[in-house]
């Protein structure tokens, strides 16, 4: 027998209520929703309640990102809302990023019911599983009924979606969420049972504490190296600083902290943590900085020439400190896994080790080169007439006050973040959309960061990328968002001038160069925003400080491919000089007295 109308739009309503209400409980503070017909029981359920802030956004494809900027933030998933159709595919790029970068987002997508799918009904694709192995988990969820034990279930959906989120892998979830019409009915308000308790707590994802035997290979590993190396690769939650100082300081083992580990800027002990390892590692002087042992922590490394030399490293042993389920290791270089939390393992080693005393002159070693890489680089930043992009990062960091959140873009910036920025006791969280290195909703992340209103958010973008969300401008005015926008136009890719084809002029400006020819300032005003064009570096300081002025601001830097290009490979040879004499004047790594 057909549910009267009334039935099946209550029906709606208290499944969805009863899943946002269960949302709430488990600690889920923010959503990102987009308008639509077939989502409308959602969004109502969420507009009807207190617990959970709704975000309106127009975009799907930058309401992910913005959600995910958020929830790396604020490290609880955000939970995204959005009609049927091409709308829930607009998710995709942000399910994908979320994945691989390990972000909590609980994607909800509407849809009409099974009876009419795949049968030409309007705004209607095969939704259910449609991101297949990006998610942690998928449900395709039943049509509300007026049956009883219905709306309790929708909330135990909710529960669990939280829960698969939060790992011990982090990640995105999917729910699809079919309706049949009416979708709604008349103006009541979710029953009271719908309230949110006091108290609600994320669900944790727990400590994992790797297994015994494999810390003991491990340990058995670092106690016989006499050349120790530890690699903090990016990892959005930032790898925990304090005690991976203190097990390299009881191995005596440096560091290469990528810019995004979350180890190279704070008032922890950074004397073993090094910055400039990419310009060492391009010096090709890396004779006596040879590892027989690294331990290994987060994502891929930024740095080209460390992964190229990390991967030629394949007489060493290598430890690989991993998420259970994860498994970060392209190169397939690791002899031992430790699948544990990252502040469980490390501490796991570090009780299995005895502290032991300086090995021979292989931390100084490493030191003293990259100590004369920084040299160089910062001598050949600072002076060059030209703006120079890798000068941006050393300027922000004096800028930016301790707490502030530094973003980059992909392509250059983020390289540049890494090369650039030195190792420094202020404060800063450092973060990219690095999981898939996609160029597309960079602006929309950093928003979301601004939107967990943890201090100033300042984003270094390229043109290209600036131009890919434009869009996601939009979430600024509407939200009251401060966010000071570093855009770095260059008038196109300038990182394919570092790839082979900028050999082929006949192709490279059509096809790789890009120029994007806009006039930036017009979009700026258009979404309400501040626009500086600085051409020098003292009206680039006069812009961006003063963040308490708030708001949309766009500080745009003109500057040339081709000359910089030219300017990073002159400060590339100028540190390889330095690491070379640096190195001739420092003893000897130790030999290597066992076979590894
Ligand atoms: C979504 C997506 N499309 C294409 C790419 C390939 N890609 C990588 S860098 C780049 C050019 C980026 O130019 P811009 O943002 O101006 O930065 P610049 O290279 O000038 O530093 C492109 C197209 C990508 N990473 N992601
Ligand atoms: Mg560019």
């Amino acid at each position: 027998m057909a549910a009267s109308g009334e039935t099946t739009a209550a029906a709606n309503r208290a499944a969805a209520g009863a899943f946002m209400a269960a949302l709430g409980a488990a600690g889920v503070r923010d959503a990102c929703v987009t308008p639509g017909s077939r989502s409308t029981p959602l969004t109502v359920a969420l507009a009807e309640q207190s617990g959970i802030r709704p975000w309106l956004h127009l975009d799907e494809r930058s309401a992910a990102f913005f959600a995910l900027g958020l929830a790396r933030a604020t490290g609880r998933p955000v939970a995204l809302v959005c009609t049927s159709g091409t709308a829930a595919a607009n998710y995709f790029p942000a399910v994908v990023e979320a994945n691989l970068s390990r972000i909590p987002l609980i994607v909800c997508t509407a849809d009409r019911p099974p009876r009419l799918r795949d049968m030409g009904a309007d705004q209607t694709m095969l939704q259910a599983g449609m991101f297949g192995p990006n998610v942690r988990w998928a449900a395709d969820l039943p049509v509300p009924s007026s049956a009883a034990y219905e709306a309790p279930q929708f909330g135990t959906y909710a529960t669990r979606a939280a829960a698969a989120a939060a790992g011990p892998l982090p990640g995105p979830v999917h729910l699809n969420f079919p309706f049949e019409e009416p979708l709604i009915g008349a103006a009541t308000r979710v029953h009271d049972e719908h309230r949110l308790p006091d108290s609600r707590e994320f669900p944790s994802p727990g400590i994992f504490a790797p297994p015994e035997a494999n810390v003991a290979a491990a340990t058995e590993m670092l106690r016989r190296a006499e050349r120790p190396l530890i690699v903090a690769g990016p990892e959005a939650e930032g790898l925990p600083a304090a005690a991976l100082v203190a097990l390299a300081e009881a191995i005596q083992a440096p560091i290469l902290a990528d810019g995004l580990s979350g180890l190279r800027c704070g008032p922890h002990d950074r004397s073993l943590v090094l910055d400039s390892f990419d310009a060492v590692l391009r010096a090709d002087a890396a004779d006596g900085l040879v590892p027989d042992c690294v331990v290994r922590l987060g994502a891929k490394p930024t740095s080209k020439a460390l992964n190229q030399f990390l991967a030629r490293q394949r007489s060493a042993a290598h430890i690989l400190c991993e998420l259970p389920g994860g498994w970060r290791d392209p190169d397939g270089l690791s002899t031992v896994v430790l699948a544990g939390t990252p502040l469980a393992t490390v501490a796991a080693l570090q009780r299995a080790l005895p502290r032991r005393a300086r090995v021979g002159d292989w931390a100084a070693r490493w030191r003293a080169a990259d100590a004369a890489a920084r040299g160089a680089l910062q001598s050949c930043a600072a002076g060059f007439q030209d703006l120079f992009e890798g000068r941006i990062f050393s300027e922000l960091q004096a800028l930016l006050p301790a707490g502030a959140t530094l973003m980059a873009g992909n392509s250059m910036p983020v390289r540049d973040l890494d090369s650039f920025l030195a190792s420094d006791a202020k404060a800063l969280t450092l973060t990219a959309n690095r999981g898939a290195a996609g160029i597309d909703g960079v602006t929309s992340s950093a928003l979301g960061a601004a939107a967990a209103g943890q201090g100033p958010v300042v984003l270094v973008i390229g043109d290209i990328s600036f131009y890919h969300d434009l869009n996601g401008l939009w979430a600024a005015a509407r939200h009251g968002l401060d966010l000071t926008v570093v855009l770095v136009n260059n008038n196109g890719g300038g990182i394919f001038h570092y790839l082979p084809q900028a050999a082929h002029e006949e192709v490279f400006e059509d096809w790789f160069g890009t120029p994007t020819n806009l006039d930036f300032s017009l979009a700026v005003r258009m979404y309400g925003g501040r626009h500086t064009l600085a051409r020098d570096w003292p009206t680039f300081r006069d812009a961006v400080s003063g963040f308490e002025q708030g708001g949309l601001r766009v500080v745009e830097l003109p500057t040339n491919r081709v000359r910089n290009t030219d300017m990073h490979r002159e400060a590339w040879a100028a540190a390889a000089v330095a690491v070379r004499a640096a190195l001739a004047t420092t003893p000897p790594a130790p030999e290597l007295t066992h076979a590894t």
